[in-house]
């Protein structure tokens, strides 16, 4: 049964002084000295009146001894409440003194503490527990609490702990009083909530920082960018902001995979945090590309240095799992407060000024100018319009013909992708096919471009026109992510082209994997019954043990080398080692970019197959290459460029744009 009710309070003086009232009254009644000379009467009235009073007395005692007895127990059951929810309450429980010394804890915070009971937290500090920034951050609370009578509700606090390890509490503190409401101390309870804060800190982390490398993401690149500005503006100083793109990088990925690419642009940010000063901010936007704001400086001669020593530190070779790779990046520089002011402004500068470089040159820094600016917005509107391109038919394809070199006889013609623009009309596709490529757009559109190209030849062939073969180029993305064999056989079953009549283009970069999967696509597609030729031959590392492995028909010399025959004797060199190494392997050579009457007699005189250039014809619509097919003219115009045609000296083909042209420095 449990008392309901208030139990006064009986303090052990009052029962001993009822008690000793009671001893004495007994003591006198019972005395025969002190009653022989009183009269008969009297006594036995005073008698029965100590009598009653011990009778009273007694009563009280044993009144007095059941509220004690209810109040012990009151007590005891009060005691062992406090004990046990001391004990058993998972949550941080404590009290303190007025100085913040530990009175009693709960037996859980004594775990927190790494204590062995609850005991010997008594008369510690915070101080004696956690590092000196959270104890004096108690003690302040605590005080303030004491001074105020303000309990702290629902606090986060962080915690340190002296091996360094962080924790995080949400604590309620309220002053602790007497029965008389004087404060005596303080009182608390915190819930351990470090898993919370942890995921809360890390999902913030991740909301700023870019997951590969670690660095800061573009969120938080403009906030240090606008730091960085505001200081600036203080000091009168400036900030330069240096977007800066890995050159050729798709490559990386496209040879040795994107495990390798990931763990190339790992490197690449370590090196930059290496050779930078800790009050630069890096941070990586995506891709390969990183940007590097730096603070405070002086004149257009620091950033120079800084472009300098960034392009220099990036151009050392990087190891990564057993490939040495040799990358270059392309630096575009905004300076506040000159360009803009505020880092979006700055970013997209700089953004525009990294397009010139890569336009320029690969592997150089350009700065900032204001006529970068159109240059950049017709860019962006650029993109927009190739979404729409595609659903809207915009794309058209036009073939060039491949001809032999002693008649001029037309062989073949090669499909190159044409972008009619509804208001600027044919755009380069130097322009637009790297877009497609950053985009993703380029597998479906090559796609597009094969189907077309077969198409066209059914129906040229269907017409009667002597058979060509048609090649197509084929992008790496194409290649290695677009499954290329089920592609090319689709396509081939529905457009109902032999296969004899379709050559595939792979470009030189593409073979710088030498790996099985390389071999083996190629080797699927020779089963399916394609050719393959090798494009832009002597560019790349022109390896020749992968002109070996690799099943393939025939390879075209890069226009590079046409271009200096025969003014420059070492290009003719090289022209005649290709065609001897073509000859000694089997393979058939094509000449690409044969503009002149002089480069054509060279390579009839070194008994090069086949050509293709302005000497002959440019890329045609497919009605007027028809037409050309047609009439079966054999010999050559002896202008070297057709003038209506706006890529007068292009070698612009689908896969020739989006995949190097010069050396690949892998
Ligand atoms: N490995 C890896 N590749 C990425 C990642 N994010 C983007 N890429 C690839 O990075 C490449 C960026 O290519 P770009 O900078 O446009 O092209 P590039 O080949 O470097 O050529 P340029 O910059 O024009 O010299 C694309 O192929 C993306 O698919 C990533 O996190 N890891
Ligand atoms: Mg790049």
């Amino acid at each position: 049964m449990k008392w309901q009710g208030h139990i006064p309070t009986v303090p052990n003086v009052v029962i001993a002084i009822c008690a000793t009232l009671a001893g004495i009254l007994i003591a006198l009644r019972f005395a025969p000295s002190t009653l022989a000379h009183e009269n008969r009467s009297y006594a036995s009235g005073a008698s029965s009146l100590s009598v009653v009073a011990i009778g009273v007395l007694a009563l009280i005692v044993v009144g007095l001894l059941f509220f004690k007895s209810l109040g012990d127990r009151r007590y005891q059951s009060e005691r062992e409440l406090l004990r046990a929810f001391l004990e058993n309450i998972p949550d941080n429980v404590y009290f303190k003194n007025r100085d913040s010394r530990f009175v009693c804890i709960g037996r859980a915070m004594a775990d927190y503490f790494g204590l062995a009971g609850p005991a010997q937290a008594v008369g510690k500090t915070d101080s004696d527990i956690f590092s000196s920034e959270h104890a004096d951050q108690a003690l302040a609370d605590e005080q303030e609490i004491i001074r105020t009578g303000q309990a702290k509700i629902g606090m986060e606090e962080k915690e340190t702990w002296p091996d360094g390890h962080e924790s995080w509490t949400l604590t309620t503190k309220v002053p602790m009083k007497d029965r008389h409401g004087k404060i005596i101390g303080t009182m608390g309870i915190s819930h351990n909530i470090t898993d919370r804060k942890q995921a809360e800190l890390r999902i913030r982390y991740m909301a700023l920082h870019d997951a590969l490398t670690g660095l800061p993401n573009r969120i938080l690149l403009e906030d240090r960018l606008a730091q960085a500005v505001a200081l600036a503006r203080r000091n009168q100083k400036s900030v330069a902001v240096l977007m800066l793109d890995l050159d050729r990088f798709k490559d990386v990925n496209d040879s040795f995979g994107h495990y390798v690419g990931d763990r190339l642009l790992e490197a690449v940010s370590k090196r930059l945090q290496a050779c930078l000063r800790d009050s630069d901010i890096i941070a990586r936007l995506g891709g390969d590309e990183f940007v590097i704001g730096v603070p405070m400086v002086a004149d257009n001669r620091d950033i120079e240095t800084i472009a300098q020593k960034v392009l220099s530190t990036l151009g050392e070779p990087f190891r990564i799992e057993g490939h040495e790779l040799q990358v270059s990046a392309s630096i575009g520089i905004s300076v506040y407060p000159a360009d803009g002011e505020n880092p979006v402004a700055l970013l997209q500068f700089a953004d525009a000024a990294m397009y010139e470089a890569k336009k320029k040159r690969r592997g150089i820094y350009c700065f900032f100018t204001p006529e970068l600016t159109e240059a950049t917005q017709r860019r962006h509107k650029l993109e927009n319009d190739l979404y729409r391109a595609c659903a809207r038919g915009e794309f058209v394809v036009h073939y060039q013909p491949l001809v032999l070199t002693n008649s001029g006889r037309i062989t073949g013609v090669e499909a190159l992708l044409r972008w009619c623009h509804p208001e600027e009309g044919l755009i380069s596709p130097n322009e637009f096919i790297p877009q497609l490529e950053e985009l993703g757009l380029i597998v479906e559109v090559g796609e597009w471009v094969l189907r077309t190209a077969c198409l066209q030849n059914v129906a040229w062939q269907k017409e009667g026109i002597p058979r060509v073969r048609v090649t197509v180029n084929v992008s790496a993305q194409q290649f290695y992510r677009g499954n290329i064999v089920r592609t090319v056989e689709r396509v081939l079953r529905e457009t109902g082209l032999e296969p004899e009549w379709l050559e595939l283009e792979l470009t030189e970069s593409l073979t710088l994997d030498y790996s099985e999967t390389t071999i083996k696509i190629m080797q699927d597609l020779k089963r399916i019954g394609v050719s393959l030729s090798l494009d832009d031959f002597g560019t790349g590392w022109s390896s020749l043990s992968y002109l070996r492995k690799f099943p393939l028909d025939r390879i075209k010399i890069d226009r590079s080398f046409m271009r200096d025959i025969p003014s420059e004797p070492a290009a003719e060199a090289v022209v005649r080692s290709i065609l001897s190494l073509g000859r000694n392997l089997g393979l058939d050579c094509i000449a690409e970019g044969v503009e002149t009457r002089q480069q054509l007699d060279y390579l009839q005189k070194q008994m090069c197959t086949e050509m293709q250039g302005f000497l002959y014809s440019p890329a045609l619509p497919a009605a007027e290459c028809g037409a050309l097919l047609r009439s079966g003219r054999p010999g050559f115009m002896s202008v070297p460029c057709v003038p209506e045609n706006r890529f007068c000296g292009e070698y612009a083909s689908l896969r020739n744009l989006c995949l190097p042209q010069g050396p690949i420095r892998i």
